[in-house]
């Protein structure tokens, strides 16, 4: 890919484990690959100041192991980071239904500016939004100016599940419970209704290409703890390895204990395996997916289809968001769900359109760990 075509891509994260697994693996990538122009805060996994603090620490961890690497004489790696460094904004601090009353209150609340970060001189078509957490970064901008924001490329997103129970509900992922009204907003530029009517001059803007990324997909991408250690033992004095490591041990931890809940069994003994019996203690690569697809379609556009050895997808009708039930809060529902339509963002007889992603390609969930250590790490793997 020559260098003035490098894919550029805006990052909203909350930084806990796997964003910043998923952080690491854009970071890693060459400069001639990608441009991270812009890496946007948002609350979620934990507070926006906790997520600016870890987001720090990375940055720092990833300084020292490029140290690291140059005197113990390897690739440096991180090319890209190096050669366009992202701005970093912090942006929301609660859900959508709360900042509109705090706005309400002060017209000028700095929210409102910061939301326009979003537009960096944005040529249409050029630049990818990755979403990995809670919507509401994303609805502001949206919101605020959405024919501008229709210049992006594409929206992929993290979010939304159809056969798997969510974390925090057994109707919804994470990100889509925390903030509903956020998700409901932005898929209103899906619609071309909606986009059709809006007041602009550009007779080009057409709806929002909306990729959707379901926990029913991201949650087979594992990184098996075996994997991990390997890694580790292979590299023993590498800083950024000594920092992740920090953080893995307690996930692996963490979702061992989660899995012998689920299972009912009473963890009786420290260390006792929580993961798939042959296969031993892992966590899901949630968020890491979202990025794997965006480099391996920025270096072979024609890498997604509806079947074949490439990415596998189909397209969902009529989307709607559960914002009042309790219950059902952050719930993802679709009157219509077919096999890619190349005709039917063009239709009005359907309210919104997006595309869920359903299958990864090769080298497929089991071993997508391997993949991303490897780039992570060493920077010889190629997607
Ligand atoms: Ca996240």
């Amino acid at each position: 890919m020559a260098s003035n075509s490098r894919a550029k891509i805006i990052i909203d994260t909350d930084p806990g484990v796997d964003d910043v697994l998923a952080l690491l693996l854009a970071l890693s990538a060459k400069a001639e690959e990608i441009e991270v122009l812009l890496v946007s805060l948002v609350y979620g996994n934990t507070n926006v100041h906790g997520c600016l603090r870890n987001l720090l620490s990375m940055f720092e961890s990833i300084e020292r192991e490029r140290n690291w690497r140059i005197e113990a004489g390897l690739p440096k790696g991180f090319e890209t980071l190096e050669r366009h460094p992202p701005v970093v904004a912090i942006g929301a601090e609660k859900p959508l239904e709360y900042e509109f009353v705090q706005m309400d209150r002060h017209p000028n609340y700095q929210r409102m500016k910061k939301s326009s970060m979003f537009f960096p001189a944005m040529i249409p078509d050029t630049v990818s939004i990755v979403c990995l957490g809670p919507m509401t970064n994303i609805a502001l901008a949206a919101t605020k100016e959405p024919d501008v924001f229709l210049r992006a490329k594409e929206i992929i997103c993290m979010g939304g599940t159809f056969g798997v129970k969510g974390k925090v509900s057994p109707y919804a992922d994470f990100n889509t419970y925390m903030d509903p009204h956020a998700t409901a907003e932005v898929l209103r530029l899906t619609a071309p209704s909606f986009v059709a009517a809006l007041d602009n001059s550009d007779k080009r803007t057409r709806p929002l290409n909306f990729k959707l990324f379901p926990l029913d997909l991201t949650i087979q991408h594992k990184l098996y703890e075996d994997s991990w250690l390997t890694c580790l033992e292979s590299r023993p004095d590498s800083p950024l390895a000594r920092w992740v490591n920090g953080f893995l041990t307690s996930a692996f931890d963490k979702s061992a204990a989660t899995r012998q809940k689920e299972q009912g069994a009473v963890v009786r003994h420290a260390g006792e395996s929580g993961g798939s019996p042959e296969k031993g203690r892992s966590i899901s690569l949630n968020d890491p997916v979202c990025l794997w697809y965006f480099l391996a379609s920025s270096q072979s556009p024609q890498s997604s289809s509806s079947s074949g050895s490439s990415w596998t997808y189909d397209h969902l009708h009529d989307v709607t968001i559960e914002t009042d039930d309790a219950e059902t809060r952050g719930r993802w529902t679709c009157t219509t769900s077919q096999t890619p339509d190349p005709l039917s963002y063009s239709r009005h007889d359907i309210q919104n359109v997006i595309t869920r992603m359903i299958q990864s390609p090769p080298p497929g969930p089991d071993m997508f760990g391997h993949a991303l250590l490897d780039r992570i790490f060493s920077c010889h793997y190629k997607f």
